[in-house]
């Protein structure tokens, strides 16, 4: 339960009647991937919660539980793959004659048609889509369903980045106090900290790591859109600049500023046991490469457009980035081949190779 979330849950009480807040046990997109404990999950969303009743309603007296606000365990009591279908066919046994809403984050919503019993679903409740910034609906197979996009953004703190703040004790900014405390105390949301835990043994500076960060948030948001692992995206991105402030020898024959991908990869091989294709994601990131993966785009896109950037036209590639993959490729590289004309640095064959590419293949 990060600040955003407690942000929505602050809106939505003022809105409905009652507010269900449903941890899942298993979601059907996340298998394999472990969500922590149930128990872990309702005490921290007592903690995050607990606080809210001061605000419900404007009442000016401190109401600890609002009753409209409740915690159910029923998805982690059920255990299993948690189906949304299963869970909103209960309730809408138990509350007959009410409207049903139910809230997604705008990152599913481009998958919203391929949940399990879809049909049924639909035909169950309505849906509140929580933030709209990058995302649209544009997918006619929504069609006859009730969304409504919410006139509000949730705080854009999702859980995935949660996990990237943690592993470089920044959770603080992700979550409420009393849930980091109840994270640091219990050990949760570790899985990345076996990268961060080791950027001093490469000289890697604050500043680097900052970028290293913000390029992570934007690797998360486009691994969700366009469906790519979104532990991969991280893994890749938190080492793409492993040897950014690294003193290197040899690689006399690659220009200068590209160097630091290449051993990159090397050590992401060697020290940190990732697969083949994030190596080559991070030897990319820098040139881009002809014939990208999926995720060699999105880490080269995420550190190119990360919000701490600036240059001019950015904002045209982010957009581009969130839409379609080979024209953000197309877009960048060609930005930074005029760039490297101007300023007259060494052109790798790989940066020109790489925008030929995108120029013959873009739509
Ligand atoms: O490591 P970062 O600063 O986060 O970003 P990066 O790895 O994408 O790029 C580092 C620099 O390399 C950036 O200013 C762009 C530049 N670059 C990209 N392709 C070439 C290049 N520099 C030269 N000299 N030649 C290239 O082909
Ligand atoms: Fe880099
Ligand atoms: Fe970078």
């Amino acid at each position: 339960m990060t600040k955003g979330h407690v942000g929505i849950v602050e809106r939505l009480v003022e809105r409905f009647d009652r507010v269900i807040v449903l941890p899942c046990y298993l979601s059907p997109h996340k298998i394999g991937r472990h969500s922590g404990g149930g128990e872990h999950r309702i005490k921290m969303l007592r903690l995050a919660l607990g606080r809210l009743g001061v605000r419900v309603g404007g009442v000016n007296g401190l109401v600890s539980t609002p009753a409209g606000l409740v915690i159910d365990g029923r998805e982690l009591d059920r255990g299993g793959v948690s189906y949304t279908v299963d869970t909103i066919r209960e309730l809408r046994g138990e509350y007959p004659n009410d409207e049903l809403w139910f809230v997604v984050g705008g990152d599913s919503l481009a998958a919203l048609h391929t949940w399990y019993n879809w049909d049924e679903l639909r035909g169950l409740c309505n849906f509140l889509v929580v933030g709209r910034d990058k995302w649209v609906i544009d997918d006619i197979r929504l069609d006859g369903t009730i969304v409504e996009l919410a006139d509000f953004v949730g705080e854009d703190v999702s859980s995935s980045y949660a996990r990237v703040l943690n592993a470089v004790g920044r959770i603080d900014e992700a979550v409420p106090k009393s849930v980091a405390e109840y994270i640091k105390s219990s050990g949760l949301y570790n899985d990345y900290r076996y990268i961060a835990d080791r950027y001093n043994d490469y000289g890697l500076s604050p500043r680097r790591i900052a970028h290293t960060v913000r390029a992570a948030k934007e690797a998360v948001d486009l691994a969700k859109v366009h469906r790519e692992s979104i532990s991969d995206s991280i893994i890749a991105t938190m080492l793409h600049d492993i040897a950014k402030d690294m003193d290197i020898v040899g690689y006399d024959d690659v220009p200068k500023p590209c160097r630091h991908a290449l051993i990159g990869a090397k050590i992401a091989l060697r020290d940190f046991g990732v697969s083949e294709d994030i190596a080559k994601a991070i030897a990319q990131h820098t040139t881009g490469a002809p014939n990208m993966s999926r995720l060699a785009k999105i880490v080269y896109l995420a550190d190119y457009i990360e919000i701490g950037r600036a240059m001019d036209g950015l904002g045209e590639v982010r957009q581009a980035a969130y839409k379609d993959l080979d024209i953000a490729m197309h877009l960048a590289l060609g930005k930074t081949l005029r760039h490297l004309r101007e300023s007259g640095g060494r052109i790798d064959q790989n940066t020109i190779r790489a925008w030929e590419w995108y120029d013959g293949n873009r739509h």
